[in-house]
This record gives structure tokens, C-alpha cells and sequence, in this order.
């Protein structure tokens, strides 16, 4: 069975708490649940945090024991050369994802620190950005 981690960055933890019109109204929790069920195949785990470290450090302990990482690094997508090395450092295959079209928003979202390392991004389909990359490792 195929072992994928979800990792949310910075104040995604306030997904279906807040600014309802730019991210949606469901909790990443609730959500998590969903796509639990939907994809039975594969075993899933969600990680958050606020914390640049810890998502390194999490970042090097999956990048050499799972099968594929969903990395959305919020607002440190654009400003953590710290993340982009851990993305570039590890062997799991990192697919970037992001809920709001980063392109469509201010110009300071349409660099990303971590993109020139991942397999793929998929960005602007709400939370069914992370769906998606569930797919594309199945
Ligand atoms: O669209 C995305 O997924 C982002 O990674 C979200 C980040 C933003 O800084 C990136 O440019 C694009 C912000 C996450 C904040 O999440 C919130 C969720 C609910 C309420 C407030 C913030």
C-alpha cells in the first residue's frame, strides 16, 4: 500500500474558519476525512504546521520513508529557501498544491521556492488540488 503525506504550511489550520470566499468552508479535517474514504487504497496522513522547522522536519523524515509528499507550504511557499533545499534534498517524489490560484493573486505568490524541485504543482482548484495529487500518485 502506497504511503502519501499531506503537509500544510502557515494558518491552513484556519481552512473553514476563516476567509470562506478565498478558501472554502470546510476544515482540512473534514476534508481529510472525505478523501480517506474515497481513496481506500492508499494510506494517508495529514500533517500541519506553523512552524518553518518543523516542516523541514518533517519534510526529511517522510522525504525517505513514504511514497510521495503533498506539500503545500502556504506563505512559505514564496519567501523559505530553507524548504525548497529540503524538497531538493530528499528522494520522495513532492507534488506542490495550492487551494487559490497563487497566479491570479498578488505578484509576490507567483514564485515559489519549492516548484523548481517538485514533480509537479497543481494550484487554483480549491481543495481538490490536494485530490488531485492524491491521483497522480496512485
Ligand atoms: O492557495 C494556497 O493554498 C496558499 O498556499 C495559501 C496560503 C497563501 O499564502 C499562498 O500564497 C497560497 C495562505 C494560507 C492561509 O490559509 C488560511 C485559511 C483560512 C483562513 C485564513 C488563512
Amino acid at each position: 500500500m502506497k504511503k502519501i503525506i499531506i503537509i500544510n504550511g502557515p494558518n491552513l489550520n484556519l481552512l473553514g474558519k476563516r476567509e470562506p470566499d478565498i478558501y472554502g468552508s470546510l476544515t482540512f479535517i473534514e476534508f481529510f476525512e472525505t478523501i480517506k474514504l474515497k481513496y481506500p487504497s492508499v494510506t494517508l496522513e495529514h500533517f500541519q504546521s506553523n512552524i518553518e522547522g518543523e516542516i523541514i522536519d518533517k519534510i526529511q523524515e517522510a522525504g525517505f520513508s513514504f511514497d510521495g509528499i503533498i506539500l503545500n507550504a502556504a506563505a512559505y511557499t514564496h519567501t523559505s529557501v530553507g524548504i525548497g533545499d529540503a524538497v531538493a534534498a530528499i528522494e520522495t517524489p513532492v507534488v506542490e498544491v495550492h487551494i487559490s490560484n497563487t497566479f491570479k493573486r498578488e505578484e509576490f505568490r507567483h514564485h515559489s521556492y519549492i516548484a523548481p524541485n517538485a514533480k509537479g504543482v497543481i494550484v487554483g482548484f480549491g481543495l481538490q488540488s490536494y485530490e488531485l495529487a492524491v491521483t497522480s500518485f496512485i
